[in-house]
């Protein structure tokens, strides 16, 4: 039988070790472990003091999230009234943090008199990225403990901090010398606690945790940062406790916070964003790779185009120590890369994030050369130039001839067929796509394109690359556009549409980021640059043929050298970074309607939601459908964290699955009838829908 603590006695010391791995979530079973633990130390008069430790060195990674909006979350002993009880103890309590401590487990930490870390511990109150707030007693004790500010800092950005800055922040007593010295260091301390009779809880250094503060300062901090949350409730409760720990005494306090957690516990906001972590971790799992799976070495890496993509892929190499080569045809375009590389990791060391000792050392990583022969040695080679198919092969035809035997050929190539590259090579196994965002530092998506040939281990290697360098990698099969981009083309015609029709970019835009979108189709098109858009549209035009409307405002605007944002010009007009409207838009697509005889209509917000999100959703479904995507979680994962698809609606399937598939497929099917000939060319269903609805079921699958 598993007894999830360990309990040892030690010259008048409970040694209480948390054993549930993989990280120590605080799940029931743990939970009543624990509090018999603790009440066996309470009890023994031969205990003096007692240190909570993780026995295999992590300490603990919080509440266990899968018990989340079921009857175990707070089955007895529940979290916030075990920590209460640990308070109550009359003897010292010692948490020693080895590596993580993290939500309900930095609150268990709290609960505790004292707190030893080590080097490496990672403290944080990441509740916030689950649509949650802290809540067992970390929104009351901790503002209580380093001060309102600080508190609500650390709850709102939910990023752990190191122990350096626990210590100086307070959070941390100590810090001993290493992982290794932890406990005993910890041991130590409990004794110096027991000698000198120390407290079994020290008073609270921040009684009044909004002391010294502007006394409108929560009211101030809500108004500034309200429109940053958008419709997101996790911050506003996050506040709402704050205030509470504020204006309340603890006990009132406590109580409060635990009704605000439940709100956000039963909210679709957090079951959304639960999703997208257990979609995260899922991720990983891909049919034909494992554990046992070898991986290539990948101690050197080459990219291949130092323009924006090229060298947005290449900092986040260096920005781990791996030696990166820069190849570019021309010196002149070398040095620009290079020199744009230094600016990047200048506006960095401006903001504090990067002192200028770390930026010499991440340039000096980034080797330029204008020479194939110096990527010989490459482990991982990524192509980056410009997007068509012939250039791209011959860039492959070469490599081919130059990198060693077992080097990872990989394209970064946003819709070209990974197939037809590789096959110019005489390894095609070694070839896959990795599609970067741009910018390609800072978006998280990584499409790992998987070739008809690629092998198991070149796949293995990528996806954990990709995680090293801090990027979320989602497998995707071989088709035209991949996940993100195949799904971007239904969405975006409907969007050009709509404005044909008679809404305006600013009214389809305003719907999307009314859902809270990151950005609407038109913003997102400008930025990209509408060129980019018509380029990808044009490789494709025969598929689209058959609709003259087809994104047609978007290849006039081409036409009339309207690129976006880098000529002030696109679907809106831009000054510096301000956007207006534009009517000369209005009347081009006043013009084109007339053209190709589509009537105009004032159009409706609800309608501007149906066609583009449905159109995204059912494109998504046949990818599924199609063995593209291997799971439907892929699939939000992709618009999440590439298409600022907002994580509290947990992305567009997974929205689908709360809206009701019925009703997402009786809407396509009204569309269908209801605008004609272009209803019937594009609002098919994806059979994969229709099978679903048939099924009843309400979860999107395979089936
Ligand atoms: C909370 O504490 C609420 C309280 O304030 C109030 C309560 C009343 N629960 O990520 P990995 C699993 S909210 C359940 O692949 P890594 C994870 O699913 C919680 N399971 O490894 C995976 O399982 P599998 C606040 C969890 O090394 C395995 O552990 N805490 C939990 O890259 C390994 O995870 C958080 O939000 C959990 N809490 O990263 C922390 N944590 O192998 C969330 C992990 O079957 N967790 N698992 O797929 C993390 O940030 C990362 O998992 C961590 C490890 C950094 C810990």
């Amino acid at each position: 039988m598993h007894t999830f603590v360990t309990y040892q006695l030690e010259h008048n010391l409970a040694l209480i070790g948390l054993a549930r791995p993989p990280v120590n979530a605080l799940g029931q079973p743990l939970r009543a472990a624990l509090l018999d633990a603790v009440e066996r130390a309470a009890a023994d008069p031969a205990v003096n003091a007692i240190v909570l430790h993780g026995s295999s060195g992590l300490f603990c990674a919080g509440a266990d999230i899968s018990e989340f909006g079921s009857e175990a979350s707070f089955a007895a002993p529940d979290l916030p009234g075990l920590l209460l009880r640990l308070t109550q103890l009359d003897k010292p309590l010692v948490a020693a943090i080895g590596k993580l401590a993290l939500g309900g487990g930095l609150e268990l930490a709290l609960a505790c008199g004292y707190r030893i870390g080590e080097p490496g511990s990672r403290l944080g109150l990441p509740e916030i990225n689950l649509g949650l707030l802290p809540g067992a007693g970390g929104t009351q004790r901790l503002p209580r403990l380093i001060g309102a500010k600080p508190a609500l800092e650390l709850m709102l950005s939910g990023a752990p901090i190191g122990a350096a800055d626990a210590l100086e922040q307070g959070l941390l007593n100590r810090c001993a010398a290493s992982a290794a010295t932890l406990l005993p260091e910890a041991c130590a301390y409990a004794r110096e606690l027991v000698a000198c009779q120390a407290p079994a809880q020290p008073a609270a250094l921040y009684p009044e945790p909004d002391k010294g503060l502007p006394e409108d300062f929560l009211t101030r901090f809500r108004e500034d940062h309200e429109p940053r949350w958008k419709s997101r409730l996790a911050p506003r409760l996050v506040l709402s406790a704050v205030e509470a720990a504020c204006l309340l005494p603890l006990e009132q306090g406590l109580a409060r916070e635990l009704a605000l957690f439940k709100q956000a516990e039963a909210s679709a906001q957090s079951e959304a964003l639960r999703h997208v972590f257990f979609a995260e971790r899922e991720a990983g799992r891909v049919p034909g790779i494992d554990a046992n799976t070898p991986l290539r070495s990948v101690r050197n890496v080459a990219v291949i185009g130092a323009g924006t993509m090229g060298g947005g892929i290449a900092m986040n190499f260096a920005n781990v120590g791996i030696p990166v080569t820069l190849l570019e045809r021309e010196g002149e375009a070398l040095d620009r890369g290079l020199a744009q590389i230094r600016h990047n990791y200048g506006i960095s060391v401006k903001r504090g994030k990067l002192s200028p000792a770390q930026l010499e050392q991440r340039m000096a990583l980034l080797q330029g050369t204008l020479d194939y022969a110096d990527l010989a040695d490459a482990d991982l080679v990524i192509e980056a130039v410009f997007e068509k198919l012939e250039i791209k092969q011959a860039v492959f035809r070469t490599l081919d001839n130059v990198c060693k035997p077992g080097a990872i050929l990989a394209t970064n190539t946003s819709s070209l067929d990974v197939d037809q590259i590789a096959a110019v090579t005489s390894r095609p196994q070694d070839v896959i796509g990795l599609h970067f965002f741009s910018p390609a530092n800072v978006m998280r998506l990584l499409e790992v394109v998987r070739g008809k040939l690629t092998a198991p281990d070149v796949l293995a290697t990528t996806l954990k690359m990709g995680r090293t360098i801090g990027k979320m990698p989602v497998v995707s099969g071989v088709c035209f556009g991949f996940i993100g981009n195949r799904m971007l083309e239904p969405y975006a015609r409907e969007a050009h549409r709509l404005v044909l029709e008679g809404a305006t970019p600013t009214q389809v835009d305003g719907v999307l980021t009314g859902l809270d979108l990151s950005m609407g189709v038109f913003s997102m098109l400008d930025l990209a640059g509408i060129d980019v858009n018509f380029l990808v549209r044009d490789a494709n035009r025969a598929a689209i043929a058959h609709d003259p409307s087809y994104c047609r405002l978007g290849d006039e605007l081409y036409a009339l050298g309207r690129y976006g944002q880098k000529t002030s010009r696109g679907f809106y007009l831009y000054e510096g970074r301000n956007r207006q409207d534009d009517y000369e838009v209005v009347a081009l697509a006043e013009r084109l309607a007339g053209e190709l005889h589509i009537p105009r209509r004032p159009i409706g917000n609800q309608e501007i939601h149906d066609r583009c999100l449905f159109m995204l959703i059912n494109e998504g479904i046949q990818l599924l459908d199609e063995g593209i995507a291997l799971r439907a979680s892929d699939i939000d994962l992709v618009w999440l964290n590439g298409y600022g698809f907002p994580g509290h609606l947990g992305g567009p399937l997974y929205y689908a699955e709360q809206l009701g598939l019925d009703k997402v497929l009786a809407t396509l099917n009204h569309y269908r009838k209801a605008l004609g000939d272009y209803g019937q060319t594009w609002f098919t269903p994806a059979p994969l829908l229709e099978r679903l609805v048939a099924a009843g079921k309400q979860r999107i699958e395979r089936v």
